[in-house]
C-alpha cells in the first residue's frame, strides 16, 4: 500500500524571507516541496531557487560519501574512504596540531550555507566542541555585521520595526535593497501599502528590478549614504518637521547631532550623491510631510568602508521624524535582533580552559597567509564556500594551497572550496535533518522536520561533530546533546518573547509567532540602550576611535578617481542563486546567462565594447571574464556583476578575485561593492 504525507520544514538559506514549507513524502521518497500556504510570510510560495530544491538534492554532483584527497591542493581528485577512517584522520591531526601548536590554531570556518539554531549559523554549530579544543573562535563578519554594529550604536537593538508592518506605510524607502530578487515575500506587503496610496521609492546605485516597480528612484554614487540621510534629515529640521517630544523624550545628544545635520546642506547633499539638488529637496519634504515612513534596507549599503556609520545615519531618520510611535514606521533592517534564543547555552564559550583569539571570516586569506602565534593549522569548513564568497580570491587560494594547512570541508557539493580539502565530509540537506529557524525579515520561529532519511552517506552538522568528539574522546556531556535537547536549550532563555513556545508546539504548528504585542511598536517607548534613548551621539563609535556624532566616510576605492581603474563595480544578489547556492544547478545556471557585467553605453562606447562581448574584468588583484550587458541600469562610471557564480563553472575566478580584503569601518565588515575595476575585450 502506498503511503504520502506531508512533513513541515523550513527554507535554511541565508535569505530575510525564511520560508516555512511542506514536503511531500510518497513511500519514503520526497516528491513535492512547496510553500507553506498557512504561514503569513511565506503565504504559499518559495522562489525561483527553491522551488528546485529536491531536484539539487537528487543532482548527480551530490557528495555522498567521504573523501580524502589524491591530487594536489585545489585539483579536486579524491577517494572515497569510510566515516571511520575520515574521523581517525582528523582525530589524529588534530591532536597533533594541538599539542604542537595549541588549539589556537584551529579556525573552525563557519558560513551561512545554512542559518538553522541547531546545525547552522544561528548558534554557531560546533561551537561546545571547538570550546573544549581551545580553538580560535570565529566572526561570522561576512554579511551584514558592519550595519548592525552601526544600527546597534543608535539604538541598542537593530531588530527594528515589523516588516510586515509596511502594509501600514505611506512612505517607503527601499534604500539598497533589491526586494523582489533578494527576499520578494516583503512586496506583498508593499503592495498592501501601493494600494493604500504610498509612494515608494528605490536608493539604489542601480536600476534594479524593484526600482522599476517603484514609484521612485534615486541613484545615488556608491557609498554615499550618510550623506544622503544626512541631508534628508537636515530637509527635515528646516521645514520644522522634526518631532521634538520624541527627541527631548527618547534621544540624546540632540544638539550636537543637529549642528552635523545643519551642515548637509541640499547643495552639499547633491555635490556628495550626485543626485540633483531638487530630487533631494523633494524627497526630503516627502519625508518631513509622511507619516509614518518605513525605511527598509537591507545589506547593500553597508557594504563600503563607510557603511558601518551609513546604517547609523539611517538609524537617526525614525527618531528624527517621531516614525517609531506609528504602526508602518521605523527602520527595517534585519529582525535577528528580536529572537532572544538562547544561544549561549548550546555555544558554551565557558568550556574554553582560556580565552582565545577571534579570526574575522572576512579575512581569510590574511588569515591563512599572515597570521602567527600561532599561525592556522586546520581549517575546518562547514557550511561556507570561501573561494567563491569570500574577498580576495586569489590569496584565499593560496593560503588554502599551503601543504601544510590540514583542511577538512563539510559539504554538500564539490564546490572550489571542496576542491582545496585534504578531508571531505558529506553533508545533509534541510529536508533530511531536524532544525529550528527563523527569518531575519519577520518575526516567526520555524520548525524543520526530516522528512527523508539522508543519501548516501551524509550526516547532519550535530552528527558530525557528536562522533568526531567521541573519536577525540571527549567526555564533555555538552558534547554529546541531541538535536532536540539543543532545541528545548534554544528555547529555554526566559524571555517574554518566546513565552508558550515549545519543541511540541512548533513541531506541531510548524511556525510560531514570537509572543511579541501585535501591533509590534518596537522603540516607540523609548529604546535598549544603556540609557533607554536613541544616541545620535555614540560612545561606542568614540571608542573605535571614529567620530561619535554620525557623518560621512567616503568609500574606500569606489569614488577614487585617482585610481587607474575607471569603473566603480558594484556586486549585488544574483537573481537565480543565494549566494553560492544553486550555483551548480543547470537551469538556474542557464537562466543566469553565466557572468555578466552591466555597463553604462556611454562607458562602453568609450572602451569600444559590445553587447553580448566578452571581457575580462580586472584589478591589480585579479581579474574574471564576464559578458558585456550595455544598459542604462547603471550609472556612468559605475559597473556591476553579480555575485555566486562558481570559479570552477565559469573560467576559474569570480567577482571575488577582484574584492579587497579590507575592512568596512565596523565589525570588518567586507567591502564587496566598494571596488574599481577595468574592462579589456578578450
Ligand atoms: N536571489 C538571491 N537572494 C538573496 C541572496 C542571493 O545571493 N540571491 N543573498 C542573500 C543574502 S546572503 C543577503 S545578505 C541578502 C543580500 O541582499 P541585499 O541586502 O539586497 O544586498 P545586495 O544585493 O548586496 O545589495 C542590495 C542593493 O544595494 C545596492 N547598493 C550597492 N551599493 C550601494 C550603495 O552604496 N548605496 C545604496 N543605496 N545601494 C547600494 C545594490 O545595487 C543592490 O541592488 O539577500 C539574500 N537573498
Ligand atoms: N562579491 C560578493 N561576494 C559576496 C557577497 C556580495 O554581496 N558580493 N555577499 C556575501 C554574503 S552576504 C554572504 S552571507 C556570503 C556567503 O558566503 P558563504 O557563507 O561562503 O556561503 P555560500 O557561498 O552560499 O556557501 C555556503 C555553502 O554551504 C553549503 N551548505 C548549505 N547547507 C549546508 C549544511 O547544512 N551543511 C553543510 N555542511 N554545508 C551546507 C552549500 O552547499 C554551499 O556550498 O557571501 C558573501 N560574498
Ligand atoms: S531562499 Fe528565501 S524566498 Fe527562497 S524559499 Fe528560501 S527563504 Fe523563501
Ligand atoms: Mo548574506
Amino acid at each position: 500500500m502506498s503511503s504520502e504525507l506531508n512533513v513541515i520544514g523550513a527554507c535554511p538559506l541565508d535569505c530575510p524571507d525564511g520560508c516555512s514549507w511542506t514536503v511531500t513524502v510518497k513511500d519514503g521518497v520526497a516528491t513535492r516541496l512547496r510553500g507553506n500556504p498557512d504561514h503569513p510570510y511565506t503565504r504559499g510560495a518559495l522562489c525561483v531557487k527553491v522551488n528546485r530544491w529536491l531536484e539539487h538534492a537528487a543532482a548527480e554532483d551530490r557528495i555522498l560519501y567521504p573523501m580524502r584527497r589524491v591530487g594536489a591542493k585545489g585539483e579536486g581528485r579524491f577517494e572515497r574512504i569510510t566515516w571511520d577512517e575520515a574521523l581517525d584522520e582528523i582525530a589524529v591531526r588534530l591532536r597533533a596540531i594541538i599539542d604542537e601548536h595549541g588549539g589556537e590554531a584551529i579556525w573552525p570556518y563557519f558560513g551561512t550555507g545554512t542559518l538553522g539554531f541547531i546545525q547552522g549559523e544561528g548558534s554557531y554549530a560546533g561551537r561546545a566542541l571547538w570550546n573544549v579544543l581551545g580553538a580560535s573562535h570565529h566572526d561570522l563578519n561576512i554579511c551584514s555585521a558592519a550595519g548592525n554594529t552601526g544600527i546597534r550604536q543608535a539604538m541598542g537593538n537593530p531588530g527594528g520595526l515589523d516588516p510586515q508592518d509596511l502594509a501600514h506605510s505611506r512612505l517607503i524607502l527601499l534604500w539598497g535593497t533589491n526586494t523582489l530578487t533578494s527576499g520578494h515575500h516583503l512586496w506583498k506587503f508593499i503592495q498592501d501599502a501601493d494600494r493604500a496610496g504610498a509612494h515608494i521609492v528605490a536608493i539604489d546605485p542601480i536600476r534594479t528590478r524593484t526600482a522599476d516597480r517603484a514609484h521612485e528612484h534615486l541613484a545615488p554614487l556608491p557609498g554615499t549614504d550618510a550623506a544622503l540621510a544626512l541631508g534628508l534629515m537636515h530637509i527635515v529640521v528646516r521645514q520644522g518637521a522634526h518631532d521634538r517630544e520624541f527627541i527631548e523624550n527618547h534621544t540624546e545628544g540632540w544638539d550636537r547631532f543637529a549642528e552635523r545635520l545643519a551642515e548637509f546642506t541640499p547643495a552639499r547633499t547633491a555635490a556628495i550623491t550626485g543626485l540633483p539638488e531638487e530630487r533631494v529637496v523633494a524627497l526630503g519634504e516627502r519625508l518631513a510631510e509622511t507619516r509614518p515612513t518605513a525605511i527598509r534596507a537591507t545589506m547593500g549599503v553597508q557594504r563600503h568602508a563607510g557603511g558601518g556609520a551609513a546604517m547609523r545615519a539611517l538609524a537617526c531618520i525614525p527618531a528624527v521624524t517621531g516614525d517609531w510611535r506609528h504602526r508602518g514606521g521605523g527602520l527595517s533592517y534585519s529582525t535577528s535582533g528580536h529572537f532572544p534564543l538562547n544561544t549561549g547555552a548550546v555555544m558554551r564559550d565557558d568550556l574554553l580552559e582560556r580565552p582565545v583569539r577571534t579570526l574575522a571570516m572576512t579575512r581569510l586569506a590574511e588569515g591563512l597567509l599572515d597570521l602567527s602565534d600561532p599561525p592556522v593549522k586546520a581549517l575546518i569548513v562547514t557550511a561556507a564556500n570561501p573561494v567563491a564568497s569570500t574577498s580576495d580570491q586569489n590569496r584565499i587560494r593560496a593560503g588554502l594551497s599551503r601543504e601544510d594547512l590540514f583542511t577538512v570541508v563539510m559539504e554538500q557539493f564539490p564546490t572550489d572550496t571542496v576542491d582545496y580539502a585534504d578531508i571531505v565530509l558529506p553533508a545533509t540537506m534541510q529536508h533530511e535533518h531536524t532544525d529550528l529557524n527563523n527569518g531575519y525579515g519577520h518575526l516567526y520561529l520555524n520548525w524543520n522536520e526530516p522528512a527523508v532519511p539522508p543519501p548516501g552517506e551524509c550526516l547532519s552538522t550535530t552528527e558530525t561533530f557528536r562522533r568526531l568528539a567521541r573519536r577525540l574522546g571527549l567526555t564533555e556531556p555538552a558534547l554529546y546533546r541531541t538535536d532536540e535537547e539543543i532545541a528545548e536549550l534554544l528555547l529555554s532563555s526566559r524571555h517574554r518573547a518566546l513565552e508558550g513556545i515549545t519543541v511540541e508546539r512548533l513541531r506541531k504548528e510548524g511556525f510560531v509567532r514570537l509572543s511579541l504585542p501585535e501591533p509590534f511598536l518596537p522603540y516607540a517607548e523609548g529604546f535598549p540602550t544603556d540609557t533607554g534613548r536613541l544616541k545620535f551621539v555614540s560612545e561606542d563609535a568614540a571608542a573605535r576611535g571614529l567620530d561619535p556624532v554620525v557623518g560621512y566616510t567616503p568609500p574606500a576605492e569606489a569614488l577614487d578617481t585617482a585610481s587607474p581603474y575607471p569603473f566603480a563595480m558594484i556586486t549585488p544578489a544574483s537573481h537565480t542563486f543565494l549566494n553560492t547556492v544553486f550555483g551548480n544547478n543547470p537551469e538556474l545556471r542557464r537562466r543566469a546567462k553565466g557572468p555578466r557585467v552591466m555597463v553604462h553605453p556611454d562607458d562602453a562606447a568609450a572602451k569600444g565594447l559590445a553587447d553580448g562581448q566578452r571581457v575580462r574584468v580586472f584589478n591589480a588583484r585579479g581579474g574574471f571574464e564576464a559578458e558585456v550587458e550595455i544598459t542604462d541600469r547603471v550609472r556612468p562610471g559605475v559597473v556591476a556583476s553579480p555575485k555566486g557564480h562558481w570559479p570552477k563553472l565559469t573560467g576559474g575566478a569570480n567577482v571575488n578575485a577582484t574584492v579587497d580584503e579590507r575592512d568596512a569601518d565596523l565589525a570588518r565588515g567586507p567591502l564587496y561593492h566598494d571596488n574599481r575595476v577595468d574592462l579589456a575585450a578578450i
